[in-house]
């Protein structure tokens, strides 16, 4: 009974100091964090905009355990040595290197690889971590693949939108979760921020979920969104796919289909320099956009995609291992 008890409440100690995350990362035990392999080159940026995106930083060997885990990731995927970026840069100014999170080059113990840094052509500013150990100075626009991390530490935990973003919020008319960016973007940014949150623009699927957009638009006052630009427009996920006039949803069906095509008083109207993207006013109407413009916009998430993981002990699923066993 001791020992039920004693494993019980070692349990709930394990629940509560180290939380559960989205089942596409793995947990790993030696850093107490949870790590996923991003094997699609992306520019520095974009790759250090997507981790932050999912609650998560993008991962620096900041100690020989972080090192040898990033190690282990990559071996798990690419059968050559291969440079990905790492949260090391220097984008604010020349060599003043920190981590995203502000951890100085200077306490971190990186291995050089030959001639390394050197800030060729003075335009190095970003980091590589070789999946053989070695560092680099490399520049921040050449798109490279890279780790998020997410550490296990963390205090706050997976909500009922399936995320540890709380701007998500929950509507039971629809059993959807919403969250308004009220940092504009253009269209494209906007497809890009709602996909790394695992989300979508919104598509208006019934006059229910056309209510609740409303809703969601009358909660961001244009007084709580700061900057200069249209507040009464928000982008969502439509657009003419190239061939104006025929709107559809990011995922394809026309508007009827989907089942909400009301657009406002004279919209569709092709204005300014042609409007190929989708948006809604706060009557939640329909507009035509022009793409490029900075505006807000709303993501729309199922809560229960991605799934969500506890910690576990680590999985070995070396490919040298499986290497090895062919052999055998
Ligand atoms: C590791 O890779 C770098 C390139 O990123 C290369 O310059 C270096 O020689 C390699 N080191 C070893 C020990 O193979
Ligand atoms: C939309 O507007 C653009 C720019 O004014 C124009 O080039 C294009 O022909 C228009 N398309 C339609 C279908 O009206
Ligand atoms: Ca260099
Ligand atoms: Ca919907
Ligand atoms: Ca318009």
């Amino acid at each position: 009974m001791k020992t039920f008890i004693k494993s019980f409440v070692f349990l709930l100690f394990f629940i509560y100091t180290e939380c559960a995350f989205r089942c596409d990362y793995q947990y790993r035990q030696l850093t107490k964090g949870w790590f996923k392999l991003y094997e699609v080159p992306e520019t520095w940026q974009d790759a250090r905009l997507r981790c932050t995106l999912q609650g998560a930083v993008l991962a620096s060997p900041t100690s020989s355990a972080m090192a040898a885990e990033m190690r282990h990731t990559m071996k798990n995927f690419f059968l050559q040595d291969t440079e990905i970026f790492t949260g090391l840069h220097a984008t604010f100014s020349s060599q003043s290197y920190y981590t995203v999170d502000g951890i100085p080059l200077s306490k971190i113990p990186l291995v050089w690889a030959n001639n390394e840094p050197d800030n060729f052509g003075n335009k190095e500013r970003c980091i590589t971590f070789n999946s053989n150990g070695s560092a680099a100075d490399r520049m921040c626009e050449e798109p490279r693949p890279y780790i998020c991390f997410r550490s296990g530490e963390k205090e706050v935990l997976t909500n009922r939108c399936g995320t540890v973003d709380d701007e998500y919020h929950y509507y039971a008319k629809t059993k959807k979760c919403y969250k308004f960016h009220r940092v504009p973007g253009s269209f494209e940014r906007a497809h890009f921020v709602c996909s790394a949150e695992n989300g979508h623009l919104a598509i208006i699927n019934s006059e229910d979920e056309a209510e609740v957009l409303r809703k969601v638009f009358a909660d961001n006052p244009d007084s709580s969104i700061p900057g200069s630009f249209r507040k009464e427009v928000a982008y969502i996920g439509f657009h003419d796919w190239g061939t104006w006039g025929d709107f559809r949803t990011v995922h394809g069906e026309t508007l009827k289909e989907a089942g909400y095509d009301k657009f406002s008083g004279g919209e569709p109207n092709n204005a300014t320099t042609g409007e190929h993207c989708g948006a809604i006013y706060r009557s939640a109407l329909l507009d035509d956009l022009w793409c490029d413009k900075p505006v807000p916009f709303i993501c729309e998430k199922d809560p229960a995609y991605p799934p969500i993981c506890q910690p576990t002990a680590d999985e070995e699923i070396d490919i040298d291992e499986r290497f090895n066993n062919k052999v055998e």
